[in-house]
């Protein structure tokens, strides 16, 4: 099992010497609100009991030297030219260092990295490396940021690595209190605390096969961005709204008439298209991240706005179960999520319908792939009884891993 003294001593065996700070940077579990955070739209996810440690030493040579027990390939950035990284697990290291440009420059630091949180997609691995490192490479400089601070950081540093995230994951991982949900909110920015009924207990499930964000998951997860923002766009000008800067869904989704304009959307556009009918600037859809988007590449729209603005809803309805204690309500709503996401948001698999049905036959409440999906885990809510049951039903669909999850505390110092 990994702890702070297991890294301590794994940090010890790799550099020598001891470090100077340890952080641990748990994994998420998104409850509901999927594919909803990058429209400003809420998310109500859990910080988990599976956490990535980060062990660190100030150097004073100017280069990052860091080593992962699960990645291969030491990684050795210089903080003066911190792009292009060919392996996966760096560009975040080379984010973290984009975003930390200003604190102590000249200095470098070496790191150690382990823990028990599976990569693979939909636990938020990534996100706990990103949110971790830039914690512990600041405080290891003499500038320890707030969680919140870590986490803003932690999301752009994202999306130098080429996802349009919407910042879930890192808000989460930073954020997160035992025995509670959090429910985000992006416009304007929240954090409320859920608490979790009694006789409520999680299971994840990996579905077989890995979503790495860092390949063909990100092409898929930046058109679901891209096609959010053109259904927002067409909204707010059939609506008659002016949306200012990036059009989110978020910005028309508490009008009434929303809901029942979205099957005016057309079912497919290009970006082009949509900005050329509406007078904007290409650059509103297509930014940052997704600037590499195809501009003239057709994306869908009705059915992904479909999916948000009925998720968003599902969000808001299982906050309500969970503050009654309707944990059959709340299960049905995970249900749904999943449905939506498979007809409508098109992200599951075979593998991931498979596992999640297999829990809820053995006794899960309810269970929906959660996460961007294309592959990764699924996620169960069942009576604490039912725990062993949903576990070896999953392993029995997909070979697992599977296991329980608890909601649990945020980024500390260990
Ligand atoms: P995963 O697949 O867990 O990395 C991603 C995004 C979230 C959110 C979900 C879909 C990143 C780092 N995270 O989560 O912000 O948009 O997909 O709800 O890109």
């Amino acid at each position: 099992m990994v702890s702070a003294e297991s890294i301590r001593a794994g940090f010890g065996g790799r550099f020598g010497g001891e470090p100077s700070v340890v952080v641990r940077a748990p994994g998420r579990v998104n409850l509901i609100g999927e594919h909803t955070d990058y429209c400003g739209l809420p998310v109500l996810p859990i910080a988990i009991d599976r956490a990535t440690f980060i062990a660190a030493a100030p150097t004073a040579d100017g280069i990052l030297r860091a080593t992962s027990a699960a990645f291969p390939a030491q990684a050795e950035i210089a903080r003066s030219a911190p792009r292009h990284q060919s392996e996966p697990w760096h560009q975040y290291l080379s984010g973290a260092l984009h975003e930390l440009a200003a604190v102590a420059p000249g200095r470098g630091a070496n790191l150690f990295i382990d823990g028990d949180l599976p990569a693979g997609g939909g636990l938020s691995s990534s996100s706990a490396l990103t949110v971790g490192v830039i914690s512990a490479l600041a405080a290891a400089w003499g500038s320890p940021l707030e969680p919140v601070e870590a986490a803003r950081l932690a999301t752009t540093a994202e999306r130098h690595a080429g996802a349009e995230t919407g910042g879930m994951d890192q808000q989460a991982i930073a954020l997160g209190r035992a025995g509670n949900a959090l429910r985000i909110e992006f416009l304007p920015p929240a954090v409320r605390y859920v608490p979790l009924p009694e006789g409520l207990a999680f299971v994840v499930a990996y579905s077989g096969q890995d979503a790495p964000k860092g390949g063909s998951v990100r092409d898929a997860y930046n058109e679901r961005v891209v096609g959010t923002r053109i259904a927002a766009l067409m909204l707010a000008d059939m609506l008659g709204v002016e949306l200012e800067g990036t059009p989110l869904l978020g910005n028309v989704a508490g009008i009434d008439a929303a809901s029942v304009m979205v099957v005016e959307l057309p079912d497919q556009m290009a970006p082009r298209n949509a900005a050329n009918a509406v007078e904007a600037n290409v650059e509103r859809v297509i930014q940052f991240a997704t600037s590499h988007f195809d501009s003239a590449r057709k994306v869908p729209v009705k059915r992904y706005a479909q999916h948000v603005l009925s998720e968003a809803e599902r969000v808001d309805a299982a906050e309500v179960a969970l503050a009654a204690g309707d944990l059959k309500t709340f299960g049905r709503l995970l249900n749904e999520s999943h449905d939506s996401l498979r007809n409508d948001c098109r992200c599951s698999t075979p593998a991931l319908d498979k596992v999640a049905a297999a829990m809820r036959k053995s006794g899960a409440f309810g269970a929906r792939l959660t996460g961007a999906g294309f592959g990764g885990y699924a996620v169960a809510a069942c009576p604490p009884a039912k725990v062993q049951a949903v576990v070896e039903a999953a392993v029995a669909a997909t070979g697992g891993p599977a296991f329980e999850v608890t909601a649990s505390d945020g980024l500390s110092f260990a």
